[in-house]
């Protein structure tokens, strides 16, 4: 296959005034009935007359060109387009297709998930439903008429709202809806099936009144309050914080159980995979609740940042999705604690962007070529995506930042337009150059930053030199200087320093008088403070203010001051890690756990006592706490390593938990013991903290050598009401090298299962805790597993919930090179890949992650995986695994 360029783009020949559309759904098959008003494109370059119409697996009934149908000499099909020559200025087309959405399995286009027929058209999934051309910068108005059975699809969906609806011969019936806004085709939907719904009321600040809907299986009902009310959130939010109101007269949403992705923005009817939507306490932890929230906002958003005003082409999807993003964790952080919401986000970002970026997968935010777009819909268009609009916030301030949104929205509504648009408009409205801040959009890689600092206490001066590098990407090797924003403070024995910075007036906009954005330019630039009276704590970077690896040498005690005393809590929290890091690493070092050297002890020492401080500090919010109790996953370390010792990695972190529980036990006993079991659900920020600790010191707890603990966490499992609290204490159990944890861990999972049985998504979660098991054998586990009758091979949250959950976070059991084991993890997802590709692409390329990472790993893994990559390359494979593959071994 060959690669699509940014360089390539050119505008679209003709334009589509009108899309109707009549889908006459059958059992065998589905006809499809388009018809298009279209009109030469004034801004053509040339006088075409040609059109290109995208179509993949249609079978063509008919084609007419102002009611004249067209004979086969008339065009050209191939498998992906259908082209028309000599064409007039004005035309009409009617194009008749029959598609057989029973049969789809890659869940692109309209197929069936659970007896509901609905669509999936982003990115390029309306070309499997008519021939059309199917690319963003092409927005037209679409009605649409849908036909079927009445008795088993009593609900019959599309996008806008509702204009017609009767009875048909047969036992058939219709409904017409009709969208009067200009969207592209990846915004259509369809859906039709047997759903029933809960309603609510919403009224714009215009007084509008808009009905909103979520449409589930009956049997779900009673999981939709907490969709709806983030959904009102939402809409309310995006009215105050970005002045965006809501444009039609109904909102809908439906959940289907099969699902690429999370959810789809479609105008006026999302559709959402059933686990970012349905939500109650017992099925359902924190996180997931969290989730839904999260993710009907950011569909939500997206009727602005992306539907209103919409990409020109694929390569700018971080336009509505970086955006987004960042709107809905701002949103997130609004509605529960800014700063655990934004750790949570940098710690995914650190762990998973900051690996794609360093892989053979790493591509720009704006990536310059692709060969399947559906593989780039990946981190860095995601949350490096925000991080750009984020710092963009930082470098104007909010009110700047604001009128730039403003003016985006208005200059560019009903329009699909780039990247460079978005920025342009947020240099308008602030006067300031971001041509260098584009470089962000066009170069791949992760910055890295080198700080170095000089007290002078005779001058009483401050200095911070900062060096930046990138290191080369698969597509650019040789990086320009980044406009890196970075927040600063200083540290003294009393709290944060006041600023003076020399030669630089401090702009009252962005700046308080103890937090100042540096703003990186150059490859190295050194910031000079005056009138410092003591030698300063740095405390750099706060908030995470740009996406890039920092590096400064703090002594210990400095780390120990951050981390009790800096008023920025991120870094409270970083400083944390950065201690935590620097132990496990001593670690790491040792020859064997059993003795460590005196200086590893001292180094345990001084992170247990800086701990105990957190635990004793009461002004922390419980959820900070817990936070700074968890050290660095295993994803991290690696992901900080140059070579990836999976097995020192997993043992250092196991002891460094084991010694802080000894040393920590008391106050784990009293966290636990103070918390209120009895107390009522709430999935808000209090509510969620106080599990979250309570969780921590029980996981501490557990892995003290006394099975009092285990039979707590057996206890709590069993009394508990809420997902969150069950989960923790099965997750201990199944985790527990021990006969007695062993057997109630068995109890606890046949209880679970008989439990929650009718339950796919809680059946989800049962598959996850065993294939994330630690102990060894859980591979065996994890096959026998799939044979399960709750496993289903084609069901995307399954496959995730089991073989991801295996591939992608039991790194010790993956990578396991025992005798009995040697590569197998490998082979098993090789084999699942190569079933996958067939079946559905999009889920086979993303499983296949875990490979591509060969490279950072020991000679005797990489062989081993590099034989699985190859093995998949003899394959006949998808668009989609054939990318990620030869990438990788590139
Ligand atoms: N914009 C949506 C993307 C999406 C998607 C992309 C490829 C294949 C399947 C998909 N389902 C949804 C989701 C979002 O970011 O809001
Ligand atoms: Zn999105």
């Amino acid at each position: 296959p060959q690669p699509i360029l940014l360089a390539n783009y050119t505008v679209p020949s003709y334009l589509v005034l009108k899309t109707d559309l009549t889908f006459d759904l059958h059992d065998d098959q589905t006809r499809v009935t388009a018809l298009l008003t279209l009109q030469r494109n004034p801004q053509a370059v040339t006088d075409v007359d040609s059109l290109v119409l995208h179509g993949s697996e249609l079978e063509l009934e008919s084609i007419a060109l102002d009611d004249r149908v067209l004979t086969a000499a008339e065009y050209q099909v191939d498998g992906e387009s259908l082209t028309l020559t000599g064409l007039p200025s004005q035309l009409t087309l009617r194009i008749v297709t029959r598609i057989k959405p029973h049969l789809n399995t890659s869940l692109e286009g309209l197929y069936q998930s659970r007896g509901l027929y609905c669509t999936q058209c982003e990115a390029e999934g309306f070309r499997k439903i008519t021939y059309y051309p199917d690319r963003p910068d092409v927005m037209s108005e679409f009605t649409t008429r849908i036909t079927a059975d009445r008795q088993r699809y009593p609900v019959l969906l599309s996008n806008g709202n509702l204009v017609e609806q009767g009875e048909l011969d047969g036992g058939r019936h219709f409904a017409v809806w009709h969208d009067p806004f200009k969207k592209p085709a990846y915004l259509f939907a369809l859906v039709a099936g047997d759903l029933s719904f809960i309603e609510n009321h919403f009224v714009t600040r215009s007084g509008r009144d808009v009905t909103l809907r979520i449409y589930v299986e009956a049997k779900d009902l009673d999981k939709c309050d907490h969709a709806m009310d983030s959904l009102k959130n939402s809409m309310h939010w995006d009215e105050e914080v970005y002045g965006r109101e809501y444009d039609l007269d109904i909102f809908m949403i439906v959940a289907v159980d099969d699902f690429n992705m999370g959810a789809m923005e479609n105008k006026g009817l999302n559709i959402f995979n059933t686990s970012c939507v349905l939500a109650k306490p017992e099925t359902t932890t924190d996180v997931g609740f969290q989730r839904v929230e999260a993710v009907v906002a950011h569909e939500y958003f997206h009727n602005w940042s992306g539907n209103r005003v919409t990409c020109r082409d694929w390569f700018q999807l971080s336009l509505k999705e970086g955006f987004t993003v960042y709107r809905d964790a701002e949103f997130s952080a609004d509605m529960g604690s800014r700063t655990v919401k934004r750790i949570e986000d940098v710690a995914l970002l650190r762990t998973l962007q900051f690996a794609e970026d360093g892989g053979p997968m790493a591509h720009a935010v704006r990536p310059a070529s692709y060969i399947e777009i559906s593989n780039f819909y990946t981190l860095t268009i995601y949350e490096k995506g925000a991080e750009l609009v984020r710092m963009l916030a930082t470098l104007l301030g909010p009110e700047k930042f604001r009128e730039g949104s403003d003016l985006y929205f208005d200059r560019h509504d009903g329009q699909a337009v780039t990247t460079d648009d978005f920025v342009q408009a947020m240099a308008d409205v602030s006067g300031r150059d971001l041509g260098q801040f584009k470089r962000w959009y066009s170069q791949a890689g992760t910055p890295r930053i080198e700080v170095s600092d000089h007290y002078d206490e005779d001058a009483l001066e401050y200095s911070l030199t900062f060096r930046q590098s990138c290191p080369p990407t698969p597509e650019n090797t040789n990086k320009q200087p980044f406009h890196i924003p970075v927040k600063t403070g200083l540290l003294g024995t009393a709290g944060d320093l006041p600023l003076r910075l020399k030669d630089h007036p401090v702009d009252t906009e962005t700046s308080d008088n103890t937090s100042i954005v540096l703003e990186l330019t150059e490859a190295e630039q050194t910031f000079v403070f005056q009138q410092v009276h003591e030698k300063p704590v740095p405390s750099v970077l706060r908030g995470f203010s740009a996406p890039v690896k920092l590096h400064y040498s703090w002594q210990r005690e400095d780390l120990i001051t951050l981390m009790s005393r800096d008023s920025d809590g991120f870094n409270r929290w970083e400083a944390s890690q950065q201690l935590a890091l620097r132990v496990l690493h001593d670690l790491m070092q040792e020859a064997s756990l059993a003795t460590v050297s005196a200086a590893t002890e001292e180094a345990i020492a001084a992170l247990i006592d800086a701990l105990q401080s957190v635990v004793q500090d009461e002004t922390l919010d419980p959820a900070m706490v817990a936070y700074m109790l968890t050290l660095p996953t295993e994803a991290y370390i690696s992901e900080l390593a140059t070579v990836i010792d999976v097995d020192a990695i997993h043992q250092a972190r196991q002891y460094l938990q084991g010694r802080i529980a000894h040393a920590l036990k008391s106050a784990f006993v009293s966290i636990y013991q103070r918390y209120d079991h009895q107390q009522a659900y709430r999935a808000d920020a209090r509510g969620i903290a106080d599990r979250s600790l309570k969780n921590t010191a029980l996981h501490y707890l557990s892995l003290l050598d006394d099975e009092s603990w285990i039979e707590t966490c057996y206890e709590q499992y069993r009394a508990a009401s809420n997902m969150t609290d069950a989960m923790a204490a099965l997750t201990r159990l199944v985790n527990t090298d021990n006969p007695l944890a062993a057997t109630l861990a068995e109890n606890a999972l046949d209880n679970f299962y008989q439990r929650w049985q009718q339950e796919p998504l809680v059946v989800n979660q049962w598959f996850s805790v065993q294939a994330g098991c630690n102990l060894p054998d859980t591979l065996a586990q994890v096959k026998k597993l799939q044979k399960h009758p709750a496993f289903d091979s084609r069901n995307p949250n399954k496959i995730r919930a089991l073989i991801g959950v295996f591939c992608n976070n039991n790194a010790v059991n993956f990578h396991r090179l025992d005798e009995q084991q040697q590569g197998q993890g490998y082979r098993f997802l090789a084999d699942e890949i190569i079933r996958l590709n067939k079946q559905n692409p999009q889920i086979a390329a993303r499983l296949l992650t875990p490979l591509t990472k060969w490279r950072k790993y020991d000679e005797t893994r990489q062989q081993l995986m590099k034989a699985e990559l190859q093995r998949i390359l003899q394959e006949e494979l998808s668009r989609d695994v054939y990318e990620v593959v030869s990438k990788s071994l590139a």
